[in-house]
């Protein structure tokens, strides 16, 4: 009885925890929009963000709250994935992704194709009641319709950034490399190493 408590004491926490995590699938430029759907998701540490190119030639790139249409540069090099870009007669679609290593703060992400960040073309992982996905949208919007260098205040220092960039196939695993110091994420210089087409059912509409 006792000896069995013990096991289940060590066992249950490490089921719980790998029955949890969980890849969610983001669509980029589905239907040629310029959008990431969906627009804001709730992940945990552990879960896997797998972002899906299916038009055009799109980015998913990291910012911060208070600059949507920036990448951020500090504490650390934001994620990025790179130009992705998609014949119109594609029936495979490059995948890129990333790995949460931090949930605790909010990731803002954008898009860095020419113009597509002012059409409000951002991503949040875990806004919050204060900071919230419309907002970073709306401010997103309105650094697009300024247009010109972006001067309005100055990069948020966020710590952490919660997230590792990894390769990922069918996106069941966590393939990614281990975080780098102080829990930031790890950024390659060139995005190839975490990139993978993943074959899709021929026929499907862009
Ligand atoms: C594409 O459009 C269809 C029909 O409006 C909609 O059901 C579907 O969710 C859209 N897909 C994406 C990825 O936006
Ligand atoms: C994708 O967009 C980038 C930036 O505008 C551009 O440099 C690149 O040539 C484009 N790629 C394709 C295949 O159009
Ligand atoms: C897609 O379009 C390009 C350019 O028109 C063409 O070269 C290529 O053969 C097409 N691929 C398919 C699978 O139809
Ligand atoms: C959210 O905003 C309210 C009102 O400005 C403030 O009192 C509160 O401390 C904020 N909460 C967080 C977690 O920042
Ligand atoms: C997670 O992120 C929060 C907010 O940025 C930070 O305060 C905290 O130190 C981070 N935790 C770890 C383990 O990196
Ligand atoms: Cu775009």
């Amino acid at each position: 009885m006792r000896f069995t408590s013990f096991i289940a004491a060590l066992v249950l926490p490490v089921l719980a925890v790998s029955a949890q995590s969980k890849t969610i699938t983001v669509i980029v430029g589905g239907n040629s929009s310029l959008t990431f759907n969906p627009s804001s998701v709730t992940a945990a540490v552990g879960d896997t963000i797998a972002f899906q190119f299916q038009s055009k030639n799109h980015t998913v790139t990291q910012s911060t709250f208070a600059n949507p249409c920036t990448q951020m540069t500090t504490p650390v090099e934001g994620i990025d994935s790179g130009f992705q870009p998609v014949a119109a007669n594609a029936t495979s679609f490059p995948q890129y992704s990333f790995t949460m290593t931090n949930a605790s703060a909010p990731l803002w992400f954008y898009c860095k194709q020419t113009g597509h960040c002012g059409k409000g073309m951002v991503f949040a992982v875990n806004p919050t009641a204060n900071k919230t996905f419309a907002a970073f949208q709306a401010a997103a919007e309105a650094s697009g319709a300024t247009a010109s260098g972006s001067t309005y205040g100055s990069p948020a220092a966020t710590g952490a950034t919660g997230a590792t960039p990894g390769a990922s196939g069918t996106g069941a695993a966590s393939p990614s490399a281990s975080a780098k110091s102080s829990g930031a994420l790890r950024v390659g210089g060139s995005a190839a190493g975490v990139l993978t087409v993943v074959g899709l059912v021929a026929g499907l509409a862009l």
